[in-house]
């Protein structure tokens, strides 16, 4: 065959290609096009193939022809290529839109349980009349959860306290009280502290749990004095409760404060009226509290003369039932998120 000849069947297949690619209705028929001309075994690649048989007078001109070919081929795929990608950008846009303004996919966010939001909003009060805010161990000793606090063995207390005892000499502690006790034993006074926390004893009925949470507070300095206790007390009760409450303190008895109260507010459901909650009587028993025992201060080593101190213990259980007019402790341990929902 002549160099003639055989440049000329090249531009021929050149002519063919360019006219398939022109022709290609998709990306897909331009893809089969270059594979037919430019793949493996296409036709111009057949023909780059040829130029190393040739002798050295055919190679020059029939490789700057095929080459030459070449060129002009993938130009013009490379052209019809950028087209389709311009055209299908286009209709994705028109087409598959995406509505950024729409709303996203709800994932379920949850919420704080009803008795942590209790216990934030009661130390959040707490705070602003400058308590600091202690933590300690739930397994505690018999020392720091009763001894150290005029609860001494055989002491009819303890069986008010119905303890779970924890191998080999540990109890689960039974107030959060002992939190306070190891506060005091590392600070001198003046201190000024509360201790939420996880309690437990083995009570289970209608009214009890044998877990639930309890918040404590202790105020000790010179010159403290039940109208300090009062006053600390009342704030509190109105702030939580948004209202300004009536509230009356009534004797009481515990081990670790003498005198000892139980507060009571006006009934908030029925506003004093007398109702199934109240029991008829127009009050609610809300938290106790009195004046930290002398002996409690012997044991912690703070000097009795110089110092006197108040302490509180609010159960956050009842509390949240009130605020929120739950008539069922159980609720809260039962994880139901159509109770849990209502506290969003
Ligand atoms: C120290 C000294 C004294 C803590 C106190 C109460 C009164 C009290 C109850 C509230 C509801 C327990 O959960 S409840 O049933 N607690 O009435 N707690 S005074 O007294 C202390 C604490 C620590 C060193």
């Amino acid at each position: 065959m002549s160099n003639d000849s055989s440049v000329r069947q090249i531009e021929n297949l050149v002519t063919e290609a360019l006219s398939q690619i022109n022709g290609a209705q998709t990306l897909s028929d331009l893809e089969s096009v270059r594979i037919r001309f430019l793949g493996k075994k296409g036709s111009i690649t057949g023909q780059l193939k040829k130029i190393g048989t040739l002798s050295n007078r055919d190679r020059r001109l029939f490789g700057q022809a095929v080459n030459a070919g070449k060129e002009t081929v993938v130009k013009r795929l490379g052209e019809r290529l950028a087209e389709f990608n311009a055209i299908n950008q286009n209709t994705a846009l028109t087409t598959g839109w995406v509505d950024v303004s729409l709303a996203g996919r709800n994932v379920g966010t949850g919420c704080a349980h009803p008795v942590s939001r209790t216990i934030n909003r009661i130390t959040d009060i707490f705070r602003r009349l400058g308590f600091d805010v202690a933590e300690g161990p739930e397994i505690e000793d018999d020392y720091h959860n009763f001894e150290a606090l005029n609860i001494p063995e055989n002491h009819p207390a303890r069986a008010m306290h119905d303890t779970f005892y924890v191998e080999p000499r540990g109890v689960l502690r039974t107030h959060t009280s002992p939190v306070q006790i190891r506060y005091l034993a590392t600070r001198k006074p003046p201190v000024t502290v509360i201790a939420p926390g996880r309690v437990f004893r083995c009570d289970s009925d209608l009214t009890h749990t044998p877990m639930f949470h309890q918040l404590e507070g202790l105020v000790v300095d010179r010159d403290i004095s039940f109208a300090d206790l009062k006053g600390s007390l009342i704030y509190f009760v109105r702030e939580y409760f948004e209202e300004d409450l009536p509230v009356r303190f009534r004797p009481s008895y515990f081990p670790f404060t003498e005198p000892s109260a139980e507060v009571d507010i006006g009934c908030v459901f029925c506003s004093s009226k007398g109702c199934r909650v109240c029991q008829k009587t127009g009050w609610l028993e809300v938290l106790g509290c009195g004046m930290v025992h002398p002996t409690v201060f012997d044991k912690v080593g703070i000097d009795n003369y110089h110092y006197t101190g108040y302490a509180f213990g609010i159960g956050i259980e009842r509390l949240t039932m009130l605020r929120y007019g739950v008539d069922d402790l159980r609720l809260f341990f039962e994880n139901e998120l159509s109770f849990l929902n209502q506290f969003r």
